[in-house]
């Protein structure tokens, strides 16, 4: 007889059957597929001067955009940059551009004049569209090479208001589109170095999607009757994702929060209503610290999801306490990941019992594995080792960039998270480790490697390592190891002053250990565990 295999298998998958996805339309007609059911229903909400548009508003605004963004200039295969912070003109664009066949790449409109000149220069944006705080970091760079620039706020001279782009006729009809085209090109390091155009297509969204939302029993369950909060960046794909384009999908209302402030959260949670609260862990602790948020504040909500970061079982615990009659829990993206993983089950239109901690189990329509980092073998449940996943949903590669995305999607089509997790008995996710090196402030990326980039242009540092330290609010904190040059009596506040003025404010470093060397290993790549393992024990 033939013995019975006692292997456990080394792919995870989603405790929900697949289910089938048309990812062959555009992004567009996937997103305003309902249109029949909810074109009357409220779609975007701005939550600063409440003015409000319906399913069928926000279609032919997205129509409207295309077609003055095709004025413009802008034209298939063409990239739009998207410097904005949460506004609705950002759906328009976003959305207008994919129907030109566009991509939009989306950038913080905190960025300092050379991180956002970077990011167009390497994305190689044909237009900008941007608001008041950022104009005067782009207009000489843009009129320099000839790139128009849009604003949503206002009439600034040289650019172009939002409104007379959109004052346009529709357009009659989008640009053929290939599922493999590019649609969305946000910025990230990935495992390593520094940033790279992300090229999610219009397949990859699509996917992506509707692996949260869609099916019979969607595993991120939004209705046409829930309010999103829509507080979380528009620029990272977070909320580009899971926030405005599962929204979309769903038919669901999405009320729009430019910044965040704990008092304007509230009133916007009790005027609208709001049922369904994307956060990142930051605000997760500032909501269950704070005496003036009560639970009748939030008695609306029925799911807050958090992401971007780790959330420990005592901060999910605390939080539970505060909003007992909300389901709590994790969504695990990477941006490279098209950008989610792994949803909570407890999300689910049937739910799942989920534990505390847990970052979700992976979405269907995917593959999961677990491997040792030494030796690439597959693990089983309950071994730590590097996260990886294949599907349909992860990015085409990074833009211009075969070697990056040769290490980071291997020949069999499996991402590379350099995340270290384990899928235990039930199929749920605990990350425990990262094995890259990317720093996350509050759930914002920080590359290490552009930092060290940036602080050995000083003419008395000789070498630098940037490192991730443990902090209470943010997560974590990059600080610096730095080797002054011979006779340099440069100060720990000098270092932090000369970056502050290249980087956006998270980029900040918070501290500077002076040292005789920076550890390497022979190929010359920092060791940055040993490193952090100073930090830990304290000896600097
Ligand atoms: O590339 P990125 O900045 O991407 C993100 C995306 C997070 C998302 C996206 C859609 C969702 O629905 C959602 O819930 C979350 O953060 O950074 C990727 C890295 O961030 C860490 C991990 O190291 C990723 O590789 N990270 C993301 N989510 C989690 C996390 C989490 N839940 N727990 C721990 N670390």
């Amino acid at each position: 007889s033939v013995p019975v295999s006692e292997e456990k298998p080394v792919v995870f998958r989603s405790k929900l059957p697949d289910i089938e996805i048309n990812n062959s339309q555009s992004l567009q007609a996937y997103c305003f597929g309902k249109m029949g059911e909810v074109a009357a229903r409220p779609c975007l909400i701005d939550g600063q001067t409440g003015a409000s548009y319906t399913y069928a508003e926000v279609e032919s605004l997205t129509r409207r955009a295309a077609s003055g963004l095709r004025r413009m200039g802008v034209g298939k295969g063409d990239v739009v940059m998207n410097l904005l912070r949460n506004c609705p003109e950002f759906a328009f664009s976003f959305l207008g551009a994919a129907r030109l066949g566009a991509a939009t790449t989306t950038a913080n409109p905190f960025y300092t004049p050379h991180e956002i000149h970077r990011q167009a220069e390497a994305a190689g944006a044909r237009l900008i569209v941007t608001e008041a705080c950022a104009v005067e970091k782009v207009r000489g760079f843009a009129a320099e090479r000839g790139i128009p620039v849009v604003t949503v706020d206002g009439r600034f001279e040289g650019c172009v208001e939002f409104a007379e782009v959109i004052g346009a006729e529709e357009l009659e009809a989008d640009a053929d589109v290939h599922p493999d085209d590019v649609v969305a090109l946000p910025y990230s390091s990935g495992t390593t170095g520094l940033p790279k155009g992300v090229m999610l297509t219009h397949r990859s969204l699509i996917t992506s999607v509707a692996q949260q939302v869609d099916g019979e029993n969607p595993n991120l369950y939004f209705s046409k009757d829930d309010v999103l909060l829509c507080l979380l960046p528009l620029f990272h794909i977070y909320s580009l994702n899971s926030v405005l384009l599962a929204g979309l999908r769903a038919g669901s209302a999405i009320v729009i929060m430019r910044k965040f402030d704990l008092g304007a959260l509230v009133d916007l949670v009790r005027r609208h209503r709001i049922t369904i609260a994307p956060f990142v862990p930051p605000i997760v602790v500032e909501i269950a610290k704070s005496p003036r948020v009560t639970a009748d504040d939030l008695a609306s909500i029925r799911m807050v999801m958090s992401g971007a970061a780790p959330m420990g079982k005592d901060l999910q615990d605390a939080f539970m306490a505060k909003i007992p009659n909300a389901v709590l829990g994790q969504g695990y993206g990477m941006t490279e990941a098209g950008p989610v993983l792994a949803m909570c089950l407890a999300f689910a239109k049937e739910p799942f019992q989920v534990k505390s901690g847990s970052c979700g189990t992976v979405v269907r329509n995917a593959e999961l594995k677990i491997v040792d980092p030494d030796t690439g073998a597959a693990l089983g449940r309950n071994q730590p080792g590097e996260i990886l996943i294949r599907g349909e949903q992860i990015m085409k590669g990074y833009l211009n960039d075969p070697e990056s995305t040769k290490n980071t999607i291997d020949k069999d089509g499996w991402l590379h998270t350099g995340d270290i997790g384990y899928v235990d008995d039930d199929d749920e996710i605990f990350i425990v480790d990262r094995l890259k090196e990317i720093i996350k402030y509050k759930g914002f990326q920080v590359p290490p490697a552009e930092l060290e980039a940036l602080l050995i242009t000083h003419p008395e540092i000789k070498d630098a390592a940037v490192v991730s330290m443990k902090d209470d609010l943010a997560g974590e904190i990059p600080v610096a190891f730095i080797v002054r040059t011979e006779g340099s009596e440069l100060t720990e506040d000098e270092i932090k002053q000369f970056v502050a003025k290249e980087v956006v404010f998270y980029k900040k470093i918070h501290k500077v250990f002076f040292t005789d060397f920076i550890p390497k290993n022979p190929s010359g790549k920092i060791l940055r565990k040993d490193l952090r393992a100073r930090l830990a024990a304290a000896v600097h």
